[in-house]
Formats: structure tokens, sequence, C-alpha cells
């Protein structure tokens, strides 16, 4: 059985400084990871869904390991502001599966406008997700950030 977060594998789109909503953007060093985002308008203009879909390449037996513990993964979406980035809200995981290739995780949550206006109107948001794995065999974090989606929200 493969890693279940199909959509990160799925021809993933070369990073640029402006990602958009309604495109999924990942990002990935092409060896341990590959964090995708996705701000997708609903179609009423007040609320967004968000999704985020990570893979985490490691042994088969790592991956069993991780994913048994009570909880693993981490996900916060963050207002980018060059010096400062603040944290404005959590994500859900909504799927959390290994793999022959390593780990999985979704996360999934509808938010309203008003939550991703980081930068009074009429400034662009720019807006990633930072994810925490965290392994309870050695107490520790690994963190990835994926690539910012920029949009006027
Ligand atoms: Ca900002
Ligand atoms: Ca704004």
């Amino acid at each position: 059985m493969g890693v279940a977060v199909g959509v990160t594998l799925a021809n993933p789109s070369v990073a640029s400084a402006y990602n958009p909503v309604d495109e999924l953007t990942c990002k990935y060093d092409n060896r341990t990871y590959n964090a995708c985002l996705l701000i997708s308008s609903t179609g009423d203009s007040q609320s967004w869904d968000i999704h985020v879909g990570i893979d985490v390449y490691m042994s088969p037996q790592d991956a069993q390991r991780i994913a048994a513990q009570p909880s693993s993964f981490f996900a916060y979406v963050v207002a980018s502001d060059g010096l400062y980035d603040n944290t404005l809200f959590s994500l859900p995981a909504t799927l959390i599966a290994a793999g022959d290739t390593g780990i999985g995780a979704e996360f999934d949550r509808n938010v309203l406008s008003q939550a991703l206006n980081e930068d009074a109107y009429p400034q662009n948001d720019e807006i990633y997700v930072l994810i925490k794995l965290y392994d309870a065999r050695t107490g520790t974090y690994r963190t990835w950030t994926t690539n910012i989606v920029t949009n006027m929200f």
C-alpha cells in the first residue's frame, strides 16, 4: 500500500513567489518530504476550504510505529509578515496513514474569510502552513512549511 496522500504525489507545481488560491502548490526536496497546500473558494465567497497534504519518506517500520502514536501530526496556519510571522489557528488532521515509502497526513478546515485576512485592506494576505511531526520514541519534533498562498481575503 502506498502513502494515502495521493494529492501530494500528482505532478507538483513549481514553487513560485506568488501562489494563488484554487491551485495546489507543493514544496518538496525530492528526498525527504512533499508538502502541499490548497486554499479553495467554497462558492459563497465568505469562506474557504484549507487542505494540506504531506508525505514524509521513511522506512515502513518507522511509518507504522509513528502512525500508531495517539497524536503525531500537527498543523498551524501562519500569516507571513517577513520579520515576525503570526500563528493564526490550527488545522485538524483528517487522515494519517503509513505506507511502503513513509507516512502521510492530511489536514482540512473550512474558515471564514476574516480568519485569513491577516493584513488590513487593501493589502494582500500571505498564508502558509507549519506542519509538525512528533515522534514519541525520541521526544523530538520535525517541522516543515508549505509554500505561501497570496490572496486578498
Ligand atoms: Ca502578511
Ligand atoms: Ca488583507
